[in-house]
């Protein structure tokens, strides 16, 4: 079990490394590009000067197979970039949601409690106009089952306290598409929840 235990830290402590290093591969070419040519694509990871970064380590929750790992990356004062992929899905769309209780222990993680919502509204699509702040829309799995996941969240930050703030707050992935009907969506079971955690040791 010591071994198992000391494993998965040293594993996720590599993982974070491996990330800090693409983050800042990426901040360096983007500078490179910057000087070298008159223009450039901004990318959101180029904003992100001594943001805030946090992860979700997504666990299979409703006797589902579905794992991932999402990174957050907060760029200008309140959009906050998800990326990573998720494997272990059902082919096609899967409601993508913030929920407001970091809490990922109940075997159905109906513990996340329900959508995200600080300024309260009606579920709906995000790029309507009324939507819960954690409508994420939908994540679409390949007929592998994985998703490749790159969602710009606006409104919301990664500090540790504030209204909007979605740290220790939780993702959860579910087993239908969200038809983004109110109150939920109807997308069905919750396959995959993960309690979003600031990257402490990666803070600049
Ligand atoms: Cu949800
Ligand atoms: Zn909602």
């Amino acid at each position: 079990m010591k071994d198992r235990w000391n494993g998965r830290l040293e594993t996720r402590y590599m993982r974070r490394i491996a990330v800090a290093a693409l983050l800042g591969a990426i901040g360096q070419a983007g500078a490179a590009e910057h000087s070298h040519h008159g223009h450039h694509v901004a990318s959101p990871m180029d904003h992100n000067h001594g943001g805030s970064n946090a992860t979700a380590e997504l666990v299979a929750i409703s006797g589902s197979q579905v794992n991932g790992t999402l990174h957050l990356v907060q760029h200008d004062n309140s959009n906050v970039l998800i990326k990573g992929s998720v494997a272990g899905l059902t082919p096609g769309k899967h409601g993508f949601h913030i929920h407001v209780n970091g809490n990922c222990d109940s075997p159905d993680g109906m513990s996340a409690g329900g959508h995200f919502a600080p300024s309260g509204g009606v579920h709906g699509a995000p790029s309507g106009e009324a939507h819960h702040l954690g409508d994420l829309g939908n994540i679409e799995a390949d007929r592998n089952g994985v998703a490749n996941v790159s969602v710009d969240v606006p409104g919301v930050s990664l500090a540790l306290i504030g209204l909007n703030s979605i740290v220790n707050r939780a993702i959860v992935i579910h087993a239908k598409e969200d038809d983004f009907s109110d109150p939920a969506g109807n997308s069905g079971a919750r396959v995959a929840c993960g309690v979003i955690e600031q990257d402490n040791d990666m803070r600049m």
